[in-house]
């Protein structure tokens, strides 16, 4: 039977492509994790099977996902990592591994200086890219590897990574490999006790009833005929607008709804100046969108604030919050260098971010974010908001 790995069992995984699969017969997957065993180990005690709560203002449904039958912890065992990813009955391989799972330089090769890496090349703990070299090396037969990941570009990033990381360790990858783009998108807060005693499951993943997928049409291998995707050639507008218009409110609204007290994203968007200057961003960003989609941006952007306004989810600001370094100029610098006018609420989105780390710094909590010291550097300087400002690339 066909098969997709998937790199980062997270609850978007298993709200987003784990539910797509589940209603297209005949795939299976395996899962590998990176870090720690926690995932496996209780998604193991159940057969890998667990719900997925769909919440929306009205209630919550149950889907049973049982689509994921075995899980890798690269730690425990690189190799079988490694054999996995070359393993012929995989056609696809899909990631999720935020972000900072890349190990990317700002202009998007492969930072061959992070300490992940240089240790990856040195044959110590596997990353992900470096997990995809070694099997793809030894693979005979052509793959689809697709990243599911909010990165623009996410197709060719990868594609650019792991040409690095082959040519820095002397590595030959000489099979047919894809790498398509694609855009992802359901808002998956992470599980609480609550979750988990709602469906009486410890592994349960609460979302919302919306989802979305585009990909780029360019498989190498078998292609799972998932319901409700998009295939399209070209993926940049979706992404585009998914990217500056959802991600970018929801960061500005982690950062100035966590300086106001609130604690969920359907608090802060009810204030009635974050709500004003959410939708303002959002009218900011979709002008630095293709044509294709800007017309519809301004529907795009009420729907936004309905999927936003779910009572139900629960989602947390300071979930958003992390990795701030690794978001902000994706989400927020990239329209404010594409704008051309005044833009006063993206602007207030990386003063809010600014304002959010100086007050996590002064408060002696530590970031989560990988360049946690450099950010606590920079709120020591005399010019505190300009080197912030700097250090995530803002002009
Ligand atoms: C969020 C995303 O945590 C975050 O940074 O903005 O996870 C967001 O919920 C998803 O991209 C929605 O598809």
């Amino acid at each position: 039977m066909p098969r997709i790995l998937h790199f980062g069992v997270g609850n978007f995984f298993r709200a987003h492509q784990a539910a797509y699969t589940q209603d297209t017969p005949g795939w299976r997957i395996t899962g590998v994790s990176f870090r720690s065993a926690d995932v496996r180990d209780g998604l193991a005690d159940q057969g890998y099977d667990y719900a997925l709560l769909i919440k929306d203002a009205h209630g919550t449904a149950i889907k049973r996902i049982t689509v994921l039958d075995h899980m890798l912890v690269a730690p425990e065992g690189p190799q079988a990592v490694i054999d996995a990813v070359a393993d012929g009955d995989v056609q696809v391989i899909t990631l999720t591994v935020s972000e900072k799972g890349y190990h990317l330089t700002p202009d998007g090769r492969l930072d061959l200086s992070h300490p992940a890496v240089s240790a990856d090349l040195a044959g110590g703990p596997l990353t992900p890219v470096g997990a995809l070299v070694r099997g793809l090396a030894q693979r005979r037969d052509p793959v689809t590897v697709l990243s599911c990941d909010n990165l623009p570009e996410n197709g060719s990033k990868l594609a650019r990574a792991v040409h690095d990381f082959a040519s820095a360790a002397g590595i030959d990858i000489t099979i047919n490999v894809t790498f398509p783009a694609s855009m992802v998108d359901r808002i998956t807060p992470a599980t609480t006790d609550t979750t988990r005693a709602e469906a009486s499951d410890l592994m349960a993943v609460p979302t919302e009833a919306f989802s979305e997928w585009v990909v780029e049409d360019h498989f190498a291998a078998a292609r799972p005929d998932w319901p409700g995707v998009q295939w399209v050639d070209d993926v940049a507008p979706y992404e585009m607008r998914k990217l500056r218009m959802l991600n970018g409110a929801h960061s500005y609204l982690a950062y100035a709804g966590t300086l106001r007290g609130h604690t969920y994203v359907h608090e802060a968007v009810a204030d009635p100046d974050l709500r004003a200057t959410t939708q303002a961003l959002m009218a900011e960003a979709a002008q630095t969108l293709p044509a294709e989609v800007q017309l519809q941006a301004a529907q795009y952007s009420d729907d936004l604030i309905a999927r936003f306004d779910n009572p139900s989810l629960h989602h947390r600001l300071r979930q958003i919050a992390m990795d701030g370094s690794q978001k902000l100029p994706i989400r927020i610098l990239a329209s404010l260098a594409a704008r051309t006018s005044d833009s006063p609420a993206l602007e207030a989105a990386v003063a809010a971010w600014i304002g959010f780390v100086q007050a996590e710094v002064a408060a002696g909590r530590t970031l989560d974010d990988p360049m946690a010291d450099q950010i606590a550097l920079a709120c020591r300087a005399s010019d505190a908001k300009g080197a912030l400002r700097a250090l995530i690339g803002a002009s």
